[in-house]
């Protein structure tokens, strides 16, 4: 942007919160495109993504981060120490919050880390999925969240629903150092298509196999190529932890893996706005959750 006014604001919010709470949603819902995977089971996101909203008079970075959550494997280490180091750069933490349940042990230990920041970042609490329940129970949940952390900053919305998002930005804004936009505004995250569609294809793992396995999934893009002016051919090849494993996700006769394809390729052509060619295979590497040198090759990097 070579055009912005001199009272221009910019900066970086980190959206924080325990996972499945709709951090993604409401990011994709901001952005009124979808750029980030999201599912109704916790620890969708694996990686750091930014989703840019340019106005015009601002322009927010919002930082989407896995879910704080207790380290179990390596990949859950890498997970946190990201999400915090990202609280501690931001301009804004926004918290995150279900608020049709009241808080749970998670909250409270993200409230905790949040006290314990060496940098005072404005924090404004977000009250996410208050469509679920009536609005006494909401009420109630809402001063028990609030009575976590010290902030005046906080509203009551609905990501799926769009309630009260306007409002949320309009606050955000207000809280927001004055300074240049970062990115040019028709950019919208800094992910690369091709991340972006690893990403989905994962999506497509989740809503097929919901039990164990796909958390011991890691997706790689090996060719992302355009074909013609309208077709792109796209082939992945999904890692998982187990031989066994490998039996679940091609299942009988090859039909879960190509579930899994017709349900990912659906997304990637959504989002390119194209006609995809999509090809997976699976391959096991074992216990890649725990092995350095496939973090690295996965993007998981320090
Ligand atoms: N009813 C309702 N559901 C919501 C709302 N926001 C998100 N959800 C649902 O909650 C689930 C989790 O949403 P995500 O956006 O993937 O959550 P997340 O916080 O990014 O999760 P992780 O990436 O795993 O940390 C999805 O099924 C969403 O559709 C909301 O305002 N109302
Ligand atoms: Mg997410």
């Amino acid at each position: 942007m070579d055009n912005y006014p001199s009272d221009f604001k910019s900066g970086f919010v980190a959206v924080m919160g325990k996972p499945n709470v709709g951090k993604s949603t409401l990011v994709n819902r901001l952005l009124g495109t979808k750029i980030a995977a999201t599912s109704p089971w916790p620890q969708t996101t694996r990686k750091t993504q930014m989703g840019i909203l340019t106005l015009e008079n601002a322009q927010i970075v919002f930082v989407d981060t896995p879910g704080i959550h207790h380290a179990i494997h390596k990949l859950g280490e890498r997970m946190n120490q990201e999400a915090l180091k990202n609280l501690e750069e931001s301009d804004i933490i926004l918290f995150i919050v279900d608020v049709s349940q009241p808080p749970g042990d998670d909250d409270l230990l993200l409230a905790n880390s949040l006290s314990q920041m060496r940098r005072s970042v404005p924090i404004f609490m977000a009250l996410n999925k208050s469509d679920l329940e009536p609005d006494s129970v909401i009420d109630e949940h809402k001063s028990e969240f609030l009575s976590l952390i010290r902030t005046s900053n906080s509203t009551l919305i609905s990501a799926t629903r769009g309630d009260n998002l306007d409002q949320l930005v309009e606050n955000l804004v207000n809280l927001l150092p004055e300074g240049p936009p970062f990115f040019p505004e028709d950019q919208l995250t800094d992910l690369y298509e091709r991340e972006i569609a690893a990403d989905l294809i994962r999506e497509a793992i989740l809503y097929n196999l919901r039990a164990e396995v796909p958390h011991s999934i890691a997706v790689r893009i090996d060719e992302f190529k355009d074909r013609d002016e309208r077709t792109t051919y796209i082939a992945g090849t999904l890692f998982v932890e187990r031989d066994s494993q490998k039996g679940i996700v091609i299942g009988r006769g090859g039909e879960q893996l190509k579930q899994i394809g017709i349900d990912a390729r659906q997304k990637i052509e959504e989002l390119l706005g194209r006609k995809v060619y999509l090809q997976l295979r699976v391959k096991v590497l074992k216990n890649w959750r725990n092995d350095e040198a496939a973090l690295q090759l996965f993007g998981f990097r320090r």
